[in-house]
C-alpha cells in the first residue's frame, strides 16, 4: 500500500515557505531570498517518506494585492490550497511575537495582517489546515505559547508544529505527519524525481534569485528573467542565454554596476549553481532589457503559468 498526494504550503510573504519546501524535498526546487514576494508561481517539489510520496506545492505569499501580477500570484496560491489534499499554513513566529510585544517592524505588522487574512480565507473555505510556526531558531520557546494559543483559537487548524525551516528543527516530525495525511494512492512521480519545474524556467529562477540577492534594495520588485536559449553542446556542456527585464533605464545601470561588475558577479553565481544543479558545465550569457510593462505582459503570465485575467 502506498500513499501520495499534494500538500499546499501557504503563508504570508517571507514566512519561509520556499525554504521549507526545499528542506522537505532535500534539494533546491524553489528560490529563496530575504525579499518579500520572491516566489511568483506555484512550484512542485517531491518528498518521500517510507511508502508515502508528498508533492509539496510551494506557493506565492498571500498578501493584499495591488498590481495585476500580485493578484495573479495570490489567486494561484489559493487555487493550490483548494486543490491540495492537505494545507499547511506557515507563519513567521518571530514576526508574530514581535508584533504582540509591540516591537514589530512595519514588515512584521504587514505579515500579521496577511496572516489574519489567510485565517479568514481558511475559515471561508471550511478547510482545517496544519499550522507550522516557523523561525523558532530566532525566539525563545516560552514566547511562542501565547501566539500559538491565539492562532489555534481561530478554529482553522487541526494541529500545530514548531519548526525552523532554516536549521531543520522539527521538520522531521512535520514530514512524518504529512506523509500519513496524504491519501492511499499510487505514486504520482517517478521515485527519483524531486522537482516538477521546466528546466528553462528553473534556470531563469536561479538567475532571478541571484539578481535579488545582489541588488534587492535598489531593485524592489522590478525584475524578471527569461531563458531565451538552452542548448546542449557536443562536449556535453550547456549554453544558456537569458534576458533580465527591468522596468526603467536607471535599473539597467544598477544591474550592470561599475564596469559591468555587478552583472558579472550575478552571472558567475548563477552559472556556478546551475552547473551544480544540472550536473554539467554551463556557459551562461546574460542580457539586460528595459521593458517598462513586463509585469503587464500576457506572455509572461503564460510562461510562468499564472492567470492573466483575475
Ligand atoms: N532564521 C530563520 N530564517 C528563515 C527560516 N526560514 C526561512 N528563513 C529566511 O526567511 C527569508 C524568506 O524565506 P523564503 O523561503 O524565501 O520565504 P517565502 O515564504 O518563500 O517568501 P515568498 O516567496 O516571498 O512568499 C529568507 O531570508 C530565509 O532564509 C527559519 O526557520 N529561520
Ligand atoms: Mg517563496
Amino acid at each position: 500500500m502506498t500513499r501520495a498526494g499534494f500538500v499546499a504550503v501557504i503563508g504570508a510573504p517571507n514566512a519561509g515557505k520556499s525554504t521549507l519546501v526545499n528542506r522537505l524535498v532535500g534539494t533546491k526546487v524553489s528560490i529563496v531570498t530575504q525579499k518579500v514576494q520572491t516566489t511568483r508561481f506555484p512550484v512542485r517539489g517531491v518528498a518521500i517518506e517510507g511508502d508515502s510520496q508528498m508533492v509539496l506545492v510551494d506557493t506565492p505569499g498571500i498578501f493584499a494585492p495591488r498590481r495585476r501580477l500580485d493578484r495573479a500570484m495570490v489567486n494561484a496560491a489559493w487555487g493550490q490550497a483548494r486543490e491540495a489534499d492537505a494545507v499547511l499554513h506557515l507563519v513567521d513566529a518571530k514576526a508574530q511575537i514581535d508584533v504582540a510585544k509591540g516591537a514589530g517592524t512595519s514588515a512584521d505588522r504587514k505579515a500579521q495582517v496577511d496572516v489574519d487574512s489567510i485565517i479568514k480565507g481558511l475559515k471561508t473555505s471550511g478547510r482545517i489546515a496544519f499550522l507550522a510556526l516557523n523561525k523558532i531558531d530566532l525566539i525563545k520557546r516560552d514566547q511562542i505559547l501565547e501566539v500559538t494559543r491565539i492562532l489555534f483559537e481561530t478554529g482553522v487548524y487541526g494541529e500545530v508544529f514548531m519548526i525552523s525551516a532554516a536549521n531543520g528543527s522539527g521538520v522531521d516530525d512535520l514530514k512524518h505527519r504529512l506523509a500519513a495525511e496524504v491519501p492511499e494512492s499510487p505514486w504520482l512521480y517517478p521515485a527519483d524525481q524531486s522537482a516538477d519545474v521546466p528546466v528553462r524556467l528553473l534556470a531563469a529562477e536561479i538567475t532571478r534569485e541571484k539578481v535579488y540577492l545582489r541588488v534587492h534594495e535598489e531593485l524592489p520588485y522590478a525584475a524578471s528573467v527569461e531563458t531565451t536559449a538552452y542548448e546542449e553542446r557536443p562536449d556535453g556542456s550547456l549554453r544558456i542565454e537569458q534576458t533580465i527585464f527591468v522596468e526603467r533605464d536607471g535599473q539597467r545601470g544598477i544591474l550592470l554596476g561599475k564596469g559591468g561588475q555587478t552583472l558579472k558577479s550575478i552571472g558567475e553565481a548563477s552559472r556556478t549553481e546551475l552547473a551544480e544543479l544540472l550536473g554539467r558545465p554551463v556557459h551562461l550569457f546574460l542580457h539586460i532589457k528595459v521593458k517598462s510593462n513586463w509585469s503587464e505582459d500576457r506572455a509572461y503570465f503564460r510562461d510562468i503559468g499564472l492567470d492573466f485575467d483575475v
